[in-house]
């Protein structure tokens, strides 16, 4: 009994941990395929304790399969789409390709878990840095009704890959060592540095990474109007994704309501007491299954109790990605 499960790109940062998630989790799995590029085919990963030979994956990998679980980037997972849905697979994609798409439900369980049922053989899961601060905003939206976020966040080498997290380390040594760094998968040096930019620039000077942040919170809050400006920085962390949220609600809400909203909230743990020296950070938050919040406090440039300021970490890897993935297969 079971499902046959296949994950596309499981040689990846998040394939990798989508693989020890479906373990964990002790996900029904009848058959595991691990797919990746030639590159990688006829290597071997660990599942349950067992060698599973990683294929190349072709077109007709999907045969048989229940549930694909796809992070090999956007233009893969546009290539196969086809091919998965006409093996009569369901796609969890992790990239951006479909999101935006209207018969693609863009699910956090958390946040909108009851838009899975719209799909038509494909779900996608929303950028990592949305996915972390949804399932810290979506319960405070329900009580109080959301209008506005302005964000800043504070994101780790692993949101560009395995590439990004060997960047930082190999770049740490060297510049420690006294040695010219050679930057290739960010665009300038990020060991003892911060920059910017995460994705492409658009003519209206945001970043695709912080349009995201707007356009993914619209379709999964269900609120066209929501309004959200944001500025997303790459840091020399290895993993997890912190963020600073200033939120606007149509209604008042003081910080110690919204403590006990997050409190009560799945997903997410309350991590908020600063004379102990108690907030979220990114070590904190690595490996973890919820996003931490804390740092909640009511915005004082304000003349209202409209209002909040909070702070989230989550695992970018895991809540952001592969755990998010395998949340959705569990729903379904
Ligand atoms: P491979 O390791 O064989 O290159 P990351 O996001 O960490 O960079 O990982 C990308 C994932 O996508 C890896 O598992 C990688 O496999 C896989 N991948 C890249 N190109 C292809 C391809 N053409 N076909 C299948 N998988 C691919
Ligand atoms: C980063 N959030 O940290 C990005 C990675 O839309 O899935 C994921 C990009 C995406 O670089």
């Amino acid at each position: 009994n079971g499902f046959n499960v296949a994950v596309a790109g499981a040689t990846g940062a998040v394939g990798v941990e989508m693989v020890k998630t479906l373990e964990k989790r002790n996900f029904p799995v009848k058959n595991l395929k691990l797919l990746a590029s030639a590159r990688s085919a006829g290597k071997t990963m660990k599942f349950k304790g067992e060698d599973v030979v990683i294929e190349e994956m072709t077109h007709d990998s999907f045969k048989g399969v229940d549930i694909a679980l796809f992070s090999a980037g956007g233009d893969i997972s546009r290539e196969y789409r086809p091919f998965v849905v006409e093996s009569g697979a369901v796609m969890i994609d992790n990239s951006s390709a479909f999101r935006m798409d209207d018969d693609v439900p863009l699910v956090v369980p958390e946040v909108n878990a009851e838009d899975i049922k719209l799909h038509k053989g494909v779900i996608a899961n929303p950028n990592c840095t949305t996915a972390i601060m949804l399932v810290a905003v979506a319960p405070l939206h329900r009580a109080k009704g959301l209008r506005r976020i302005v964000a800043a966040t504070y994101q780790a080498a692993s949101g560009a890959g395995a590439k990004g997290m060997h960047e930082l380390i190999v770049q740490a040594r060297e510049v420690l060592d006294g040695k010219a760094v050679n930057p290739v998968a960010f665009a300038h040096q990020i060991a003892f540095n911060l920059i910017p930019h995460i994705d492409a620039f658009k003519e209206n000077g945001y970043t695709k990474e912080e349009l995201k942040m707007l356009n993914e919170s619209r379709k999964m809050l269900h609120l066209p109007e929501l309004l959200v400006s944001c500025t997303c920085v790459r840091i020399p962390v290895l993993r997890a994704h912190s963020e600073a949220l200033n939120l606007e609600f149509e209604n008042d809400i003081t910080p110690e309501e919204a403590r006990a909203i997050i409190e009560a909230a799945p997903g997410v743990q309350l991590v908020d007491d600063p004379a102990d020296k108690r907030y979220p950070m990114p070590l904190d938050a690595t490996e973890k299954y919820d996003v931490l919040c804390g740092r909640i406090r009511q915005d004082i440039s304000r003349n209202d109790k409209r209002g909040l300021d909070i702070f989230v970490s989550g695992d970018q890897v895991l809540k952001g990605a592969a755990l998010n993935a395998v949340q959705i297969a569990e729903l379904l």
